[in-house]
């Protein structure tokens, strides 16, 4: 954008000339977000769109364990008539695709954007307009496929929508095309977060943070939008081809014709299983963030931490072909997929090793987040522990599709992304809300969540082993599998209880909570130097960092970068390896092009359900809404 590069006005203000409340409040103006409706949708602050962001994900969340009620209540007694099968089908479709593509990937994305600019010591995201925007499309994205499910034209082809079952011949209707659609949609959100987060990282970095002193949630962040940019497309290319197969008969999925149905599971898997590292590596990064500053001490073993971030975000696109071990893949393969499959326990393994030494060093303060962190270690491990069990080809052969596969997947992406979750939410709430969460409750609510799952949970492994299939919306008394479905629901119910005593907590401690104050837990990373919650401009000097926790090294004396602007919205790029600050650019103002641009882009999308035209006509308004959007507005200031 021209604005970005206009030559700076030598009369401007800059922030070394100005002090105390009066910068505050001026920079608060320049990076402030409007009031009212256009002004709350044309913010490209990445704190409100972050909080939106995390609010919706967990209504998402909400929505999609509902249907898992629905499901356990069915599955808690034998021949039960409350659900139909074609009902459960949809359940167990919205559960899922719910649960993968609108709660655990956005949720951790939702906290990326909030602090990642926050930890980095810089003042927004990179491309805050695209965050505003990605936004957006998930929103839309996820109101469509509930909606559609509301008029009981819901997807029921399982959240992995297999072909042909999912093709034009045995999914005729409308429920497999919006799937499709949506899962495009929403991803096309997803990407953009990761890009980003990729640009923020690398160029946005305060003064002085090296590589080696980037908070390790950052790491994770960083890592995982590399997955997103390399695994996503592949979905994206799957549920594009399936739209084009059952609305313009193309025949890329149909063997009948020269198509192959196996294409659709490589390209899916080879999403689907990076997918669980795109949730279980940010929630690493939380789990980092807790155990530092829980045991009073500097992470063990942060060079060993990176590199297995990275080591598992390599492996984790070897292995998708472990989903497919029993469709008949030539033996040399499933063997080489077996290996490597059990080898990403050993990146896994040594993460492990070094929240145990921290732990072990430090003097650990047992406050709520940490609870969630001694919870996930336990889930985790026994999820792995089930896990290395599946990659073997003759177990995996055994169990396939029964309901030890639903334990155990629960276990890593339960265990493994919403206990450090929610433990994350009780130790960055505070920051976000300016108030403490209430711990009385936040143990209540831990052990309500760590024993109702076990309980719903760990019954699995045996329903399975007993030989229970998945995706059943009923069985017979005479398999003997009652009393443990009744214990899973039983379990389940318990659970969700648990989420209703967070949700209390998260309501009533933002009226009634103590007031946090800027570091509440003696952290070590910038996120908690400034106010709680964060001004607008996110610091009112840029801090200088000398120090991998620069809180603990100089706690009151953080030095600062000078010189930025003070009336026009600037900030520091740096370079990539030092981090030295290289140059001033603007930031873009806010805009409520975004908004129009994805509404836009979401009637193209409801469209081409119907007809493919919609397509051709929706692109044309969309890219309207981009020229308006990228239209320059400095064109003025560049005159002069
Ligand atoms: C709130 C507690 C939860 C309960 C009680 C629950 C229960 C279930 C049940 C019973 C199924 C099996 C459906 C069937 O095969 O008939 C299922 C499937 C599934 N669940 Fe959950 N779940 C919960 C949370 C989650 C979470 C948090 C995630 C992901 C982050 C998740 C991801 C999935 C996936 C991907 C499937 C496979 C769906 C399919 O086969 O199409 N679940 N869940
Ligand atoms: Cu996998």
């Amino acid at each position: 954008m021209s604005e970005a590069y206009a030559a700076p006005d030598p009369k401007e203000l800059r922030d070394h000339q100005v002090d105390g409340p009066e910068l505050t409040t001026r920079l608060a103006r320049t990076w402030g977000t409007k009031r009212g409706l256009i002004g709350a949708l044309s913010t490209v602050d990445h704190k409100i769109i972050g909080r939106r962001y995390i609010v919706t994900a967990f209504l998402f969340l909400f929505l999609g364990g509902l249907a898992a009620a629905a499901m356990r209540l069915q599955l808690a007694r034998p021949e039960s008539r409350l659900i139909g099968p074609d009902l459960y089908n949809q359940l167990f479709t919205m559960h899922g695709t719910t649960m993968m593509f609108l709660f655990a990937v956005p949720v951790m994305e939702a906290f990326a954007v909030y602090l990642v600019p926050l930890m980095l010591g810089t003042r927004n995201i990179a491309f805050p307009r695209l965050n505003a925007f990605s936004y957006y499309v998930y929103v839309f994205g996820g109101l469509m496929i509930w909606v559609a499910f509301m008029l009981n034209i819901g997807a029921d082809v399982g959240w992995f929508a297999y072909v042909p079952l999912s093709g034009p011949e045995f999914s005729p209707g409308k429920r497999a095309d919006i799937w499709a659609q949506m899962i495009t949609f929403t991803e096309v959100s997803a990407l953009a977060v990761a890009v980003e987060i990729v640009v923020t990282v690398p160029k946005q970095r305060a003064p002085g943070m090296t590589l080696d002193r980037i908070p390790l949630f950052v790491w994770s962040v960083f890592v995982t939008s590399f997955l997103i940019i390399f695994a996503m497309p592949a979905v994206m290319l799957a549920s594009t081809f399936l739209i084009l197969d059952r609305l313009i008969g193309t025949h890329i999925f149909n063997p009948a014709e020269g198509g192959d149905a196996l294409l659709w599971q490589h390209l899916f898997w080879f999403f689907g299983h990076p997918e669980v590292y795109i949730i279980f590596l940010p929630a690493t990064g939380m789990v980092s963030a807790i155990i530092t500053t829980f045991s009073r001490r500097k992470t063990f073993g942060y060079l060993a931490l990176v590199l297995s971030l990275i080591a598992t975000g390599f492996l984790s696109f070897g292995l998708w072909v472990h989903h497919m071990f029993t469709t008949g893949l030539p033996q040399l393969g499933a063997s080489f997929f077996t290996a490597s499959s059990m080898m990403i326990a050993i990146p896994n393994g040594i993460q492990i090793f070094c929240w145990i030494a921290t732990l072990w060093d430090g003097r650990p303060v047992f406050r709520t987040p940490l609870l969630f962190v001694l919870g996930f270690f336990f889930i985790f491990v026994a999820g792995g522990l089930s896990g290395i069990m599946l990659a073997s080809v003759p177990l995996d052969t055994q169990v396939h599709d029964t309901y030890f596969v639903v334990a155990h997947f629960h276990y890593v992406l339960i265990g493994g992304a919403v206990f450090p979750l929610l433990g994350a939410v009780y130790y960055w709430y505070p920051k976000i809300v300016g108030r403490l969460m209430d711990e009385r409750i936040g143990r209540w609510h831990f052990w309500l969540a760590f024993v109702g799952f076990n309980l719903a949970f760990f019954p699995m492994h045996i329903t399975g082993l007993m030989g229970m299939p998945r995706r059943v919306y009923t069985y017979q008394h005479e398999m003997g599998w009652d009393n443990l479905n009744l214990l899973s629901s039983v379990g389940a119910l318990v659970f969700f209880l648990s989420f209703v005593v967070f949700l209390w907590n998260v309501i009533t401690s933002a009226r009634k909570g103590a007031v946090a104050g800027d570091n509440p837990w003696q952290a070590g990373t910038l996120e908690w130097a400034t106010s709680s919650p964060p001004p607008p401009q996110n610091f009112d000097r840029i801090p200088v960092v000398t120090n991998r926790e620069p809180l603990w090294a100089e706690r009151e004396t953080l030095s600062v970068a000078a010189g930025l602007s003070v009336d026009n919205r600037e900030l520091i790029v740096s370079t990539v390896s030092e981090a030295r600050a290289d140059l001033r650019e603007s930031s873009p103002e806010p805009s409520v092009w975004p908004f129009i641009a994805a509404v836009a882009t979401g009637i193209t999308f409801i469209g081409s359900i119907f007809t493919p035209w919609a397509a051709v006509w929706g692109s044309l308004i969309v890219g309207v809404t981009l020229i308006a959007w990228f239209w320059p507005k400095g064109a003025k200031e560049d005159e002069k």
